[in-house]
Protein backbone atom coordinates (compact mmCIF):
# COMPACT_ATOMS: atom_id res chain seq x y z
CA UNK A 1 0.00 0.00 0.00
CA UNK A 2 1.20 3.46 -1.04
CA UNK A 3 1.64 5.78 2.10
CA UNK A 4 1.19 9.59 1.56
CA UNK A 5 4.26 10.39 -0.79
CA UNK A 6 5.47 14.27 -0.61
CA UNK A 7 7.93 15.13 -2.90
CA UNK A 8 11.48 16.39 -0.54
CA UNK A 9 13.69 18.74 -2.77
CA UNK A 10 17.49 17.49 -2.34
CA UNK A 11 18.83 21.02 -3.75
CA UNK A 12 18.05 24.45 -4.98
CA UNK A 13 17.09 24.57 -8.74
CA UNK A 14 19.44 26.24 -11.67
CA UNK A 15 21.00 30.18 -10.15
CA UNK A 16 18.66 33.12 -10.55
CA UNK A 17 19.85 35.42 -13.82
CA UNK A 18 20.12 39.11 -12.82
CA UNK A 19 20.45 41.78 -15.48
CA UNK A 20 23.54 42.54 -15.16
CA UNK A 21 25.12 39.96 -13.09
CA UNK A 22 27.39 36.71 -12.87
CA UNK A 23 28.24 34.66 -10.36
CA UNK A 24 32.00 34.57 -9.76
CA UNK A 25 31.38 31.07 -7.46
CA UNK A 26 34.63 29.24 -9.17
CA UNK A 27 32.34 25.76 -9.02
CA UNK A 28 28.62 25.82 -8.22
CA UNK A 29 26.79 23.74 -5.83
CA UNK A 30 23.20 23.33 -6.01
CA UNK A 31 23.15 21.26 -2.74
CA UNK A 32 21.75 22.67 0.57
CA UNK A 33 24.23 25.38 2.15
CA UNK A 34 25.87 26.11 -1.03
CA UNK A 35 26.27 29.76 -1.92
CA UNK A 36 26.90 32.20 -4.72
CA UNK A 37 28.83 35.06 -5.10
CA UNK A 38 27.21 37.33 -7.96
CA UNK A 39 29.39 40.66 -9.20
CA UNK A 40 28.70 43.52 -11.66
CA UNK A 41 30.40 45.39 -14.17
CA UNK A 42 32.55 48.39 -13.34
CA UNK A 43 30.13 51.20 -12.08
CA UNK A 44 27.65 49.13 -10.61
CA UNK A 45 27.28 47.34 -7.29
CA UNK A 46 25.98 43.77 -6.47
CA UNK A 47 22.64 44.42 -3.94
CA UNK A 48 21.72 41.25 -2.49
CA UNK A 49 25.00 40.08 -0.63
CA UNK A 50 25.71 36.03 -0.72
CA UNK A 51 23.21 34.13 -1.76
CA UNK A 52 22.54 30.61 -0.27
CA UNK A 53 21.31 27.52 -0.83
CA UNK A 54 18.34 27.22 1.79
CA UNK A 55 16.60 23.90 2.93
CA UNK A 56 13.60 25.30 1.88
CA UNK A 57 14.97 24.25 -1.35
CA UNK A 58 15.38 27.70 -3.05
CA UNK A 59 18.49 30.83 -2.95
CA UNK A 60 18.00 33.15 -0.41
CA UNK A 61 20.11 35.96 0.86
CA UNK A 62 20.53 37.44 3.78
CA UNK A 63 19.03 40.62 2.74
CA UNK A 64 16.73 41.66 -0.28
CA UNK A 65 18.10 41.04 -3.42
CA UNK A 66 18.25 43.98 -5.60
CA UNK A 67 21.00 43.13 -8.37
CA UNK A 68 23.07 45.15 -9.77
CA UNK A 69 22.63 49.00 -8.64
CA UNK A 70 24.45 52.11 -10.85
CA UNK A 71 26.66 53.24 -8.38
CA UNK A 72 26.75 56.67 -6.94
CA UNK A 73 30.45 58.92 -5.81
CA UNK A 74 31.04 58.76 -1.93
CA UNK A 75 33.01 55.48 -2.14
CA UNK A 76 32.42 52.97 1.40
CA UNK A 77 29.17 54.38 3.72
CA UNK A 78 28.11 53.52 7.02
CA UNK A 79 24.56 55.05 6.25
CA UNK A 80 22.48 56.80 3.45
CA UNK A 81 23.58 60.17 5.17
CA UNK A 82 27.19 59.43 3.77
CA UNK A 83 25.71 59.38 0.43
CA UNK A 84 23.39 62.17 0.48
CA UNK A 85 25.82 64.80 -1.49
CA UNK A 86 24.14 62.84 -4.49
CA UNK A 87 20.37 63.25 -4.31
CA UNK A 88 18.66 60.01 -3.83
CA UNK A 89 21.42 57.82 -3.51
CA UNK A 90 21.55 55.22 -0.82
CA UNK A 91 23.83 52.66 1.04
CA UNK A 92 23.62 49.62 0.41
CA UNK A 93 26.03 46.60 1.02
CA UNK A 94 28.55 49.35 2.37
CA UNK A 95 28.38 51.50 -1.13
CA UNK A 96 26.36 54.69 -2.33
CA UNK A 97 23.99 53.47 -4.96
CA UNK A 98 21.60 54.81 -7.05
CA UNK A 99 17.75 53.61 -6.40
CA UNK A 100 16.78 50.26 -9.05
CA UNK A 101 15.86 51.92 -12.33
CA UNK A 102 18.02 54.85 -11.22
CA UNK A 103 21.22 56.01 -12.92
CA UNK A 104 23.76 59.00 -11.59
CA UNK A 105 24.39 61.96 -13.66
CA UNK A 106 27.27 63.78 -12.92
CA UNK A 107 26.07 67.10 -14.21
CA UNK A 108 23.55 67.11 -11.85
CA UNK A 109 25.29 65.01 -9.03
CA UNK A 110 22.33 63.06 -8.64
CA UNK A 111 20.73 59.61 -9.24
CA UNK A 112 17.73 60.61 -11.87
CA UNK A 113 15.62 58.60 -14.13
CA UNK A 114 12.73 61.40 -15.50
CA UNK A 115 12.52 64.94 -15.06
CA UNK A 116 10.32 64.19 -11.97
CA UNK A 117 13.64 62.74 -10.19
CA UNK A 118 15.40 65.56 -11.48
CA UNK A 119 12.92 67.91 -10.33
CA UNK A 120 12.83 66.43 -7.12
CA UNK A 121 16.77 66.81 -6.88
CA UNK A 122 15.89 71.04 -7.16
CA UNK A 123 16.70 71.46 -10.84
CA UNK A 124 13.64 74.00 -11.54
CA UNK A 125 14.59 75.34 -14.74
CA UNK A 126 12.83 74.39 -18.17
CA UNK A 127 15.03 73.20 -20.33
CA UNK A 128 16.75 69.75 -22.30
CA UNK A 129 17.98 67.11 -19.85
CA UNK A 130 19.35 63.54 -20.11
CA UNK A 131 17.12 61.31 -18.66
CA UNK A 132 17.65 57.40 -18.31
CA UNK A 133 13.31 55.88 -18.41
CA UNK A 134 14.46 52.55 -18.42
CA UNK A 135 17.34 52.64 -16.06
CA UNK A 136 19.70 51.78 -19.03
CA UNK A 137 19.54 53.62 -21.98
CA UNK A 138 20.02 57.56 -21.71
CA UNK A 139 17.77 60.11 -23.82
CA UNK A 140 17.50 63.90 -24.02
CA UNK A 141 14.27 65.22 -23.39
CA UNK A 142 12.82 68.36 -22.88
CA UNK A 143 11.50 68.51 -18.56
CA UNK A 144 8.99 71.10 -18.17
CA UNK A 145 10.08 71.70 -14.17
CA UNK A 146 8.07 74.85 -13.78
CA UNK A 147 5.17 72.68 -13.42
CA UNK A 148 6.78 69.47 -10.83
CA UNK A 149 8.90 67.98 -13.51
CA UNK A 150 6.99 67.08 -16.48
CA UNK A 151 8.69 64.47 -18.95
CA UNK A 152 7.66 66.64 -22.56
CA UNK A 153 7.04 63.50 -25.06
CA UNK A 154 5.66 65.47 -27.96
CA UNK A 155 6.19 68.61 -29.07
CA UNK A 156 4.68 70.38 -32.58
CA UNK A 157 4.91 74.43 -32.96
CA UNK A 158 7.37 74.76 -35.77
CA UNK A 159 5.87 72.23 -38.53
CA UNK A 160 9.12 71.33 -39.95
CA UNK A 161 9.45 67.29 -38.77
CA UNK A 162 7.32 65.07 -40.95
CA UNK A 163 5.38 62.82 -38.48
CA UNK A 164 3.62 60.88 -40.90
CA UNK A 165 5.94 57.91 -40.12
CA UNK A 166 5.98 54.53 -39.75
CA UNK A 167 5.92 52.05 -36.48
CA UNK A 168 9.92 51.07 -35.72
CA UNK A 169 10.36 55.40 -36.53
CA UNK A 170 7.45 55.93 -33.77
CA UNK A 171 9.58 53.75 -31.14
CA UNK A 172 12.55 56.01 -31.39
CA UNK A 173 13.42 59.59 -31.08
CA UNK A 174 12.87 61.79 -34.27
CA UNK A 175 12.68 65.19 -35.08
CA UNK A 176 14.72 68.27 -32.93
CA UNK A 177 14.63 69.46 -29.41
CA UNK A 178 14.97 72.69 -30.26
CA UNK A 179 11.87 72.25 -32.31
CA UNK A 180 9.29 69.37 -33.24
CA UNK A 181 9.73 66.17 -31.87
CA UNK A 182 8.68 62.63 -30.59
CA UNK A 183 10.01 60.46 -27.41
CA UNK A 184 10.05 57.48 -28.72
CA UNK A 185 7.42 54.54 -28.02
CA UNK A 186 9.99 52.28 -26.01
CA UNK A 187 10.94 55.19 -23.56
CA UNK A 188 7.33 56.17 -23.24
CA UNK A 189 6.57 52.66 -22.22
CA UNK A 190 9.21 53.03 -19.47
CA UNK A 191 8.18 56.11 -18.07
CA UNK A 192 4.85 54.99 -17.19
CA UNK A 193 5.83 51.48 -15.66
CA UNK A 194 4.79 53.56 -12.34
CA UNK A 195 1.94 55.35 -11.74
CA UNK A 196 1.54 58.51 -13.88
CA UNK A 197 -0.84 61.05 -15.30
CA UNK A 198 -0.60 62.50 -19.02
CA UNK A 199 -0.77 66.14 -19.91
CA UNK A 200 -1.87 67.84 -23.28
CA UNK A 201 -0.92 71.23 -23.20
CA UNK A 202 -2.56 73.02 -26.37
CA UNK A 203 -2.66 76.23 -27.95
CA UNK A 204 -5.98 76.40 -30.42
CA UNK A 205 -5.70 78.57 -33.54
CA UNK A 206 -7.42 80.96 -32.20
CA UNK A 207 -4.63 81.89 -29.62
CA UNK A 208 -6.74 80.36 -26.68
CA UNK A 209 -4.44 77.95 -23.89
CA UNK A 210 -6.25 73.85 -24.21
CA UNK A 211 -5.58 71.71 -21.00
CA UNK A 212 -6.59 68.07 -20.62
CA UNK A 213 -5.14 65.84 -17.92
CA UNK A 214 -6.29 62.14 -17.43
CA UNK A 215 -4.72 60.16 -14.34
CA UNK A 216 -3.56 56.34 -14.37
CA UNK A 217 -2.16 56.61 -17.31
CA UNK A 218 0.17 53.85 -19.06
CA UNK A 219 1.02 52.62 -22.41
CA UNK A 220 2.41 48.86 -22.30
CA UNK A 221 5.43 47.84 -24.46
CA UNK A 222 5.69 47.21 -28.29
CA UNK A 223 4.46 43.29 -28.12
CA UNK A 224 1.39 44.73 -26.79
CA UNK A 225 1.37 47.18 -29.46
CA UNK A 226 1.45 49.97 -26.81
CA UNK A 227 -1.82 49.33 -25.91
CA UNK A 228 -3.03 52.14 -23.42
CA UNK A 229 -4.79 52.29 -20.08
CA UNK A 230 -6.35 55.15 -18.22
CA UNK A 231 -8.74 55.85 -15.39
CA UNK A 232 -12.13 57.36 -16.14
CA UNK A 233 -11.48 60.79 -14.42
CA UNK A 234 -9.87 63.79 -16.13
CA UNK A 235 -10.09 67.30 -15.94
CA UNK A 236 -10.06 69.83 -19.30
CA UNK A 237 -10.04 72.99 -20.04
CA UNK A 238 -14.13 73.85 -18.83
CA UNK A 239 -15.19 75.07 -21.97
CA UNK A 240 -14.57 71.63 -23.72
CA UNK A 241 -15.82 69.38 -20.83
CA UNK A 242 -18.75 68.05 -23.27
CA UNK A 243 -16.60 66.43 -25.38
CA UNK A 244 -17.10 63.25 -26.41
CA UNK A 245 -16.60 60.11 -24.24
CA UNK A 246 -13.83 61.86 -22.50
CA UNK A 247 -12.07 63.05 -25.31
CA UNK A 248 -8.98 60.94 -24.94
CA UNK A 249 -10.67 58.82 -22.63
CA UNK A 250 -12.05 57.27 -25.88
CA UNK A 251 -8.97 55.91 -26.68
CA UNK A 252 -8.67 53.78 -23.09
CA UNK A 253 -7.18 50.54 -24.17
CA UNK A 254 -6.75 50.84 -27.90
CA UNK A 255 -3.47 50.03 -29.54
CA UNK A 256 -0.95 52.42 -31.19
CA UNK A 257 -1.17 52.38 -35.07
CA UNK A 258 0.80 53.59 -37.99
CA UNK A 259 -0.74 53.56 -41.47
CA UNK A 260 0.85 49.94 -42.30
CA UNK A 261 0.18 49.05 -38.83
CA UNK A 262 -3.83 48.65 -38.64
CA UNK A 263 -4.22 48.00 -34.54
CA UNK A 264 -7.76 50.46 -34.38
CA UNK A 265 -11.15 49.02 -34.08
CA UNK A 266 -12.58 50.48 -37.16
CA UNK A 267 -13.38 48.49 -40.39
CA UNK A 268 -11.11 51.19 -42.07
CA UNK A 269 -7.45 52.21 -41.49
CA UNK A 270 -7.80 55.00 -39.53
CA UNK A 271 -3.67 56.06 -39.26
CA UNK A 272 -3.86 55.66 -43.39
CA UNK A 273 -4.87 58.87 -43.46
CA UNK A 274 -4.78 60.64 -39.82
CA UNK A 275 -0.94 59.19 -39.34
CA UNK A 276 0.05 57.25 -36.07
CA UNK A 277 -1.97 57.28 -32.87
CA UNK A 278 -3.78 54.97 -30.61
CA UNK A 279 -6.64 54.83 -32.42
CA UNK A 280 -9.78 53.53 -32.24
CA UNK A 281 -12.29 54.39 -34.82
CA UNK A 282 -10.93 57.21 -36.47
CA UNK A 283 -12.66 60.45 -34.25
CA UNK A 284 -12.06 62.49 -31.44
CA UNK A 285 -8.39 63.10 -29.52
CA UNK A 286 -5.88 62.66 -31.99
CA UNK A 287 -5.94 63.70 -35.23
CA UNK A 288 -2.54 65.63 -35.29
CA UNK A 289 0.26 63.33 -36.17
CA UNK A 290 -0.53 63.27 -39.69
CA UNK A 291 0.01 67.13 -41.13
CA UNK A 292 1.04 70.23 -38.72
CA UNK A 293 -1.98 71.85 -40.18
CA UNK A 294 -4.27 69.32 -39.25
CA UNK A 295 -3.75 69.34 -35.74
CA UNK A 296 -7.25 69.22 -34.58
CA UNK A 297 -9.33 67.25 -32.21
CA UNK A 298 -13.15 66.03 -32.60
CA UNK A 299 -15.57 67.80 -30.41
CA UNK A 300 -18.35 65.02 -30.87
CA UNK A 301 -21.20 66.82 -31.77
CA UNK A 302 -22.25 69.33 -35.20
CA UNK A 303 -19.16 68.14 -36.67
CA UNK A 304 -17.05 70.41 -34.34
CA UNK A 305 -13.16 70.28 -34.56
CA UNK A 306 -10.96 72.49 -32.60
CA UNK A 307 -7.62 73.09 -34.77
CA UNK A 308 -4.38 73.25 -32.77
CA UNK A 309 -1.63 75.59 -33.55
CA UNK A 310 0.76 74.12 -30.95
CA UNK A 311 0.77 70.88 -28.83
CA UNK A 312 3.00 69.92 -26.68
CA UNK A 313 2.10 66.31 -24.53
CA UNK A 314 4.30 65.14 -21.04
CA UNK A 315 3.62 62.44 -18.22
CA UNK A 316 4.72 62.19 -14.92
CA UNK A 317 5.01 59.94 -12.38
CA UNK A 318 2.68 60.68 -9.00
CA UNK A 319 4.82 59.08 -6.63
CA1 LIG B 1 -9.01 48.96 -38.83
Amino acid sequence: MISDISIVRLECPEPAEYYNAYITTPEISRSFGSTLQYACPTGYAWVGGVVTCSTAGSWQSEGQIEGCLVLAPGSNCASDTTCSPVVSAKCKSDVCVCPAGFSYLPDTSACTRDCKSLFNSGVQSNGVYEITPDGINSVNTLCDMENGGWTVFERRFIGNVDFMLEWDAYRQFFGSLNGDFWLGLDYLHALTVADSDIYFDFTTSANQPFYARYHNFSVADNHTLFKISMSSVYEITPEYSNIRNGGFYDHNNMYFSTPQHDNDISATNCASTRGAWWWNKCYTFGMFLKSFNFMKMYMGYNDTYVYFKETTMKVRRTK
